[in-house]
């Protein structure tokens, strides 16, 4: 376990920090069990009410300071944030994958995201653009800037325990922001880790304290950000459950959310798809991150002329997967999160047959000596109706639900009929086919993709989608825009006051 070591993590931590300083006491109120092997990895301090308000307030009174730092000096501190992390890449990518459970392929992956997108900040940090426009009226100019918006609260869940702050905390550092981190309670190290990481940059850059911000805990923690009229924005990655409470909360008082909730996400598979690539992209789709990403593959939507050769090869193809510790680079999946997550998986699973669902790949839980944590379960296939409601459901586990289709029109309706919105893929190589599906008519999601699958995002594009998933966009293209404030410029040059729409206001 040198990564700890490597990476600042104590057995005894504590949990609130405005940068280099660390605030509270080392009580034990979250316990972080690895789901590898159930082991306790270390304890972090929840912060209390009292430090949250010293943190609320520091993180208010650095904005001004960081605020007046010329972008391109922000993007210079989140450029020497990026050669950290890549320093940084082999150990914190372990400790993710120890203390989440994902693939230690996936967990580098997640750090490599981190890196990319301080890339990408650095770049944005010399644009930032806002547009031009002629005015109406003689001797008159008019443009839009965009300013810093003050303080950012950032919710993020235990899947993506690092990359999902990374995205929002890195642009809104560029943009001028300071932040405060909530991470999940589930992965209190792995933030921890970044904190320190963040803080010798700070340090050597002399960034003053409250610009990065930790707290830890539970749900009340995410509302003392949601309720606090000092917290501009409020960008949340979780259930829909948890952004619903958050939203209404941030509404009530008027703030801004950005909202990344849940995903039912489906591949459509035409009978004109090239199958090697269907089945692969399905494949890392369900089972990667033991279908605990919000863009995990969740349904299959098969013409039927190709459905049994499909479910023919999705069985070959399930039972080569090796599942166990996902710190060794032989297995493809690991543990879901905690045993409450066996327990939903379970429950969807008898929700299925009970709604008249067949197995074609049977999943349960995995017994004996490497899987003591009692979080392995096997990934499984299921034969389901359109009208089941356990396929409406967003099930944090590696269940694939397999449909049958006649007409695309039908495939695109089967595709869109679920709350959530994030990602969709059609895997065809029929040109009508594809350009039908990324119509308006189409796919419905934020994410719809053409022989790729539904996961694995690159962080250039905007990353979110709609309905229940919440309509927030983050990561690439102009997602920037969300953590700053716009604001209209007209300026006069002449020597005389005409008003806009011809009105007269004569004395
Ligand atoms: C998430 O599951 O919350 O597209 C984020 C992907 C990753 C991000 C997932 N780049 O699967």
């Amino acid at each position: 376990m040198d990564f700890l070591k490597t990476l600042g993590i104590e057995k005894a931590n504590q949990g609130t920090s405005t940068g280099s300083t660390w605030l509270g006491s080392l009580s034990e109120d979250i316990s972080s069990c690895s789901p590898v092997d159930g082991r306790q990895i270390g304890v972090v301090a929840a912060t209390t009410a009292a430090d949250y308000n010293e943190v609320a307030a520091k993180a208010q009174l650095a904005f001004p300071a960081w605020r007046s730092w010329p972008a391109p000096r922000r993007g210079e501190v989140v450029r020497q944030i990026g050669d950290a992390l890549r320093e940084h890449k082999d150990a914190l990518g372990r400790l993710v994958s120890y203390e989440m459970g994902k693939s230690l392929q996936e967990g580098w992956g997640e750090v490599q995201e981190m890196i990319d997108i301080c890339d990408f900040a650095v770049g944005l940090s010399r644009q930032l653009y806002g547009l031009t426009m002629h005015s109406e009226r003689p001797g008159h100019r008019m443009y839009e800037q965009y300013h810093p918006l003050g303080v950012v609260g950032i919710i993020s869940a235990f899947n993506f325990p690092v990359a999902v702050w990374s995205w929002n905390a890195m642009l809104a550092l560029v943009c001028g922001n300071t932040c405060i981190w909530k991470p999940s309670e589930k992965t209190p190290l792995c933030a921890i880790a970044c904190q320190q990481i963040v803080a010798k940059i700070f340090k050597a850059n002399n960034v003053p304290e409250g610009v990065c911000n930790l707290i830890s805990g539970g749900s009340a923690a995410g509302e003392w950000l949601a309720q606090d009229t000092r917290v501009a924005l409020v960008s949340a990655t979780g259930s829909t459950r948890m952004g619903k409470a958050v939203a209404a909360t941030v509404a009530g008082r008027l703030g801004r959310s950005l909202l990344e909730l849940g995903g039912n996400n489906a591949i459509i598979i035409s009978k004109d798809a090239d199958l090697n690539i269907a089945i692969t992209g399905a494949l890392f789709g369900a089972v990667g991150t033991a279908g605990q990403r919000c863009t995990t593959t969740r349904r299959l939507i098969i013409h039927e002329a190709v459905y049994e050769t499909v479910k023919e090869k999705l069985k070959q193809a399930y039972a080569q997967l090796k599942i166990g510790d996902p710190l060794d680079p032989a297995n493809h999946v690991g543990p879901l999160i905690d045993t409450g997550a066996v327990t939903q998986y379970l429950n969807a699973i008898d929700q299925c047959r009970a709604e008249g669902g067949t197995f074609l790949v049977e999943g349960g839980v995995l017994k004996g000596a490497a899987y003591e944590s009692g979080c392995y379960v096997k990934p499984c296939v299921a034969e389901a109706k359109p009208h089941f409601s356990i396929i409406k459901q967003e099930t944090f586990a590696p269940i694939l639900y397999l449909l049958k289709y006649q007409t695309l029109e039908e495939a695109i309706a089967l595709q869109n009929a679920v709350p959530q919105g994030l990602s969709s893929a059609i895997m065809t190589l029929n040109l009508r086919e594809a350009e039908q599906f990324l119509s308006a008519a189409g796919s419905d999601c934020g994410i719809a993709n053409v022989n790729i699958g539904t996961s694995g995002a690159e962080i250039g594009g905007a990353f979110g989608g709609e309905k229940e998933t919440g309509g927030g966009r983050e990561s690439g293209s102009d997602a920037w825009k969300n953590y700053m404030r716009r604001q209209t410029n007209t300026i006069n040059y002449s020597t005389a006051l005409p008003l806009a729409q011809g009105i007269r206001f004569d004395l």
